[in-house]
């Protein structure tokens, strides 16, 4: 709209056009306001009914709440104002009307449930609280974004439609591609690996990732954004100190530009960039000291997966981000290189935050053989998989990387309840539209 001014940069002595949602109206008797909001924050407008024209004043008054409206008007300055200015207005225009009765209440005086916002997603949007959960997202990519460029990561996009899954056969979900039997894939892992062999040597992908897992959890979605890294030459020591860095980019990102969203989100005095180096635990630590917590009714032993209560004892334990390495070679993806003095030991690592895991990375295994043999040990076909080992055999140099579940970034960052809070339009057992 030419010539709009957003509410938040209408300063006394202008004459302003502004447009936005009717937030509230307050009818005071001789006098009305109208609390237009727009993305920028809210503004009074001031209706004296015996001062103004009737129409305007009518206009006004009639409209319902969560209109579309456009003002024009006189900015002055208004000590008794909530934001210290008000508009006095020469016409006010209904550009859209919005029903009487809505679904949920964008003013958030009446609570709304999860599926419900879900459901009506644009109006739960209007709200500063879910707003702000979109703004600090779109921050932390953008800073993650900037954290790999300053490591010299190249951006890539790879395919989501595939012929073959990765992460473990039962978590695809098929699809027909012209009579065909594809998927959708699972994770960018294979196609960022076979960067790290050509010119580009170090890439990082932030992309959708489907999971058909049937877990219905408020930390599972079926579809999640992944934030893939992967190097040439480097070790998993080394892909756990990026992982680390951009973690924290995340974080400082966020302090310093997100102000007024974690205000909204009552954030503001708690939010705290991690500092210090994230611990790094073995396995087998990790397992001791889930042991030592007493919270898992079995003990567990070398080659136990952690199960969600031990990992939660554990979170608390330790109290801030921290990496688990070294896990038993057996219990890790065929594409992770195990320890070259102990191959009962593998080099991947899971970055944890205290709530969940965050991060799942390794170093990978760039040798032929071994990675036939891996492809075999884990019952999968190597055939199905040629477009990428054949690439193996043209010099392939030692690498490393990990894959960041962005929602679970944000989730454990922002403190929600649920995974599908940070996400606009969540997909999962029972959700496929909107
Ligand atoms: P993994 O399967 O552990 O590893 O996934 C990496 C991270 O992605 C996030 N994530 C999910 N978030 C929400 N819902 C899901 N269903 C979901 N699945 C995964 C988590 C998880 O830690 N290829 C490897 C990564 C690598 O080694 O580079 C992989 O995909 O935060």
């Amino acid at each position: 709209m030419n010539g709009r001014t957003y509410t938040a940069d209408a300063e006394p002595g202008d004459t302003v056009t502004i447009a936005g949602w009717l937030h509230e109206t307050r009818d005071l008797g001789g006098i009305a306001f109208l609390i237009l909001r727009d993305t920028s924050g809210k503004i009074q407008v001031k209706l004296e009914k015996d001062e103004m024209d009737d129409a305007l004043v009518e206009t006004g008054l009639d409209a319902s709440r969560e209109s579309v409206l456009k003002v024009e008007g006189d900015v002055k300055e208004e000590p008794r104002a909530p934001t210290g200015v008000e508009v006095v207005p020469t016409s006010i225009e209904v550009i859209a009307e919005a029903e009487t009765q809505l679904p949920l209440d964008p003013s958030g005086k009446v609570d709304a449930e999860l599926p419900t916002r879900l459901n009506n997603r644009t109006l739960d949007l209007r709200r500063e609280e879910a707003k702000a959960v979109f703004e600090i997202r779109a921050e932390v990519l953008r800073a993650v974004r900037e954290a790999f460029r300053s490591f010299a990561a190249t951006e890539i996009n790879t395919p989501k439609i595939v012929a073959t899954g990765t992460e473990g056969g039962t978590e695809l979900f098929p699809i027909s591609y012209f009579g065909e039997e594809a998927f959708m894939n699972q994770s960018p892992q294979l196609f960022k690996q076979l960067m790290v062999g050509s010119g580009l040597e170090r890439v990082f992908e932030i992309g959708p990732i489907f999971r058909a897992e049937e877990h219905n959890t408020p930390r599972h979605l079926n579809e999640a954004t992944s934030i893939d890294f992967e190097s040439a030459f480097f070790d998993h020591t080394e892909a756990m100190d990026v992982c680390e860095a951009v973690v924290k980019a995340a974080y400082e990102a966020v302090a310093e530009n997100c102000e007024r969203e974690l205000e909204a989100l009552g954030l503001d005095e708690e939010f705290a960039v991690p500092d210090g180096e994230f611990p790094r635990l073995t396995y087998e630590e990790a397992i001791q000291r889930i042991n030592a917590t007493g919270a898992l009714d079995e003990q567990l032993v070398w080659g136990d997966d952690l199960p969600t209560e031990g990992e939660h004892a554990l979170g608390q334990d330790v109290g801030e981000h921290y990496f688990i390495t070294d896990w038993p070679s057996e219990i890790k993806p065929f594409y992770i290189k195990d320890h070259d003095d102990d191959e009962t030991l593998s080099t991947g690592f899971d970055m944890m935050h205290p709530r969940m895991e965050l991060v799942s990375g390794g170093q990978r295994e760039h040798r032929y053989e071994e990675l036939i043999a891996g492809f075999e040990q884990q019952g999968l076909d190597p055939e199905a998989f040629d477009y990428y080992t054949k690439m193996f055999k043209y010099g392939m140099p030692p690498h490393a990387g990990w894959g960041l579940g962005a929602e679970r970034l944000i989730m454990t960052m922002l403190d929600l309840d649920n995974i599908r809070e940070a996400v606009l339009f969540p997909r999962d057992r029972q959700r496929l539209s909107p």
